[in-house]
């Protein structure tokens, strides 16, 4: 099995099955194609469906799209827990994933996924406040049920599709509460996200339009 990903750094999309994988212990090899560098796009083109990272593949089959990557590896390792056994739970988290798959674009938008940078205060709250406010109400609530200190108490896919989120709000110090910051230091201290996180700090790349200052057209 093989994951097609993009730079660690700024590829939040990657990190989410990396992490499924990584932390449920799946063997994989991976493989990055870089969002910088002379015609990145079109190699990128040539060497995935859509264009775009991450990508599975699997024998004869490629899979495109974060959300139906990891339902694939949750069918196809039905022993690990990768979303929540309880069928109750099932049905939360995945429609916090999902949400989080179409939704809070004014977060990922204005603050991208940045891990090795600092830019404490660079993020408008006009902008992203509506996203933050969601975040607390559906996270809060979530981790409210579970306890913590995931979002239904073990590391589930749920929690991989929010970990950029952990970056995010770190990278740009937005505030949070005391209970969502916990659960972002829960992310940060899950030993498959040290390990990417680990690998992004060494990357040197830089991706433009990922960067604030280029967005913010500083
Ligand atoms: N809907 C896709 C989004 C994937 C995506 O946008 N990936 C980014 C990297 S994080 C990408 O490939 N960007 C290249 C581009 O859009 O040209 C998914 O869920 O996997």
């Amino acid at each position: 099995m093989k994951l097609l990903i993009g730079n660690k750094n700024y590829s939040s999309w990657s990190l989410r099955p990396w992490l499924v994988l990584k932390h449920f212990d799946i063997a994989f090899e991976e493989e990055m194609l870089l969002l910088n560098g002379e015609n990145w796009k079109q190699k990128m083109i040539e060497a995935t469906p859509n264009g775009c990272v991450p990508v599975l593949v699997d024998g004869d089959l490629v899979i495109a799209e974060t959300i139906a990557i990891i339902e694939y590896l949750a069918d196809r390792f039905p022993g690990k827990a990768i979303w929540p056994v309880d069928i109750f739970k099932r049905a939360q988290a995945r429609a916090a994933a999902a949400e989080m798959h179409a939704g809070f674009s004014a977060l990922r938008n204005a603050a991208p996924m940045n891990l090795r940078a600092s830019h404490p205060g660079r993020i408008c709250m006009d902008e992203v406040g509506v996203d933050i406010a969601r975040l607390e109400d559906l996270l809060g609530g979530l981790l409210k049920q579970s306890g913590g200190p995931f979002l239904f108490g073990e590391f589930c896919a749920a929690d991989a599709m929010f970990a950029p989120v952990a970056g995010r709000i770190k990278t740009y110090e937005i505030p949070v509460s005391e209970r969502l910051e916990d659960y972002f230091d829960a992310i940060y201290e899950l030993g498959a996200f040290k390990q990417w996180l680990s690998d992004a700090l060494k990357e040197t790349w830089i991706v433009e339009m990922d960067e604030i200052d280029f967005i913010q057209g500083k």
